[in-house]
């Protein structure tokens, strides 16, 4: 598990070399976002249960067989275990975002997980759809200027994408 510092310096030091004037700029953009990042982070997290219900609860309105009889998320067990794994998504998500690298959603989170629903008969494709239903939740309330001094998010906006994206695309 990196961080964006550890992960440069592992990548340096297996070509034994100094940190480039490139690496060390791309670095210190990330310092200079770091209130920012921090902002994102404790946005998603302190909206978690809102953006992982209502992703849900959209995903299940637009494929209605998951829930209904022979469905994957048919059952009340079930439709906790769907809920529960978005929430395991999300909270990846949220980790990946914190440490700006994507190693702990892959190491913890989506390293087998395709496997896992293949076994399970679990959907990946509909997984991938409540996680970017769940990535449009997230870049609305990160994005959400109200109350707060407005500056360019854009950067953090994008990377935060990505994640979900690499999470998407682990299963669908
Ligand atoms: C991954 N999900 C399920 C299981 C596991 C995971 C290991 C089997 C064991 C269990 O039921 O708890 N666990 C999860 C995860 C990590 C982990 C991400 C990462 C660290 O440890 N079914 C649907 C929807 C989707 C869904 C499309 C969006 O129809 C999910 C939610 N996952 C789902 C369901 C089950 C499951 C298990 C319904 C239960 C399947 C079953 O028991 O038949």
């Amino acid at each position: 598990m990196f961080d964006a510092f550890a992960k440069v310096v592992s990548q340096a030091d297996a070509r034994g070399e100094y940190l480039s004037s490139a690496q060390l700029d791309a670095l210190s953009a990330v310092v200079a976002d770091s209130n920012k990042r921090m902002d994102v982070v404790n946005r998603i997290t302190s909206n978690a249960s809102a953006i992982v219900t209502n992703s849900a609860r959209a995903l299940f309105a637009e494929q209605p067989s998951l829930i209904a009889p022979g469905g994957n998320a048919y059952t009340s067990r079930r439709n906790a275990a769907c809920l529960r794994d978005m929430e395991i998504v999300l909270r990846y998500v949220t980790y990946a975002m914190f440490t700006g690298d994507a190693s702990v959603l892959d190491d913890r989170c989506l390293n087998g997980l395709r496997e896992t629903y293949l076994a399970l008969g679990t959907p990946g494709a509909s997984v991938a759809v409540g996680v970017q239903k769940m990535k449009a939740a997230a870049v609305a309330i990160a994005n959400d200027g109200g109350g707060i001094t407005t500056g360019d998010c854009s950067n953090l906006i994008a990377e935060l994408s990505t994640y979900f994206d690499r999470a998407a695309a682990a299963v669908e």
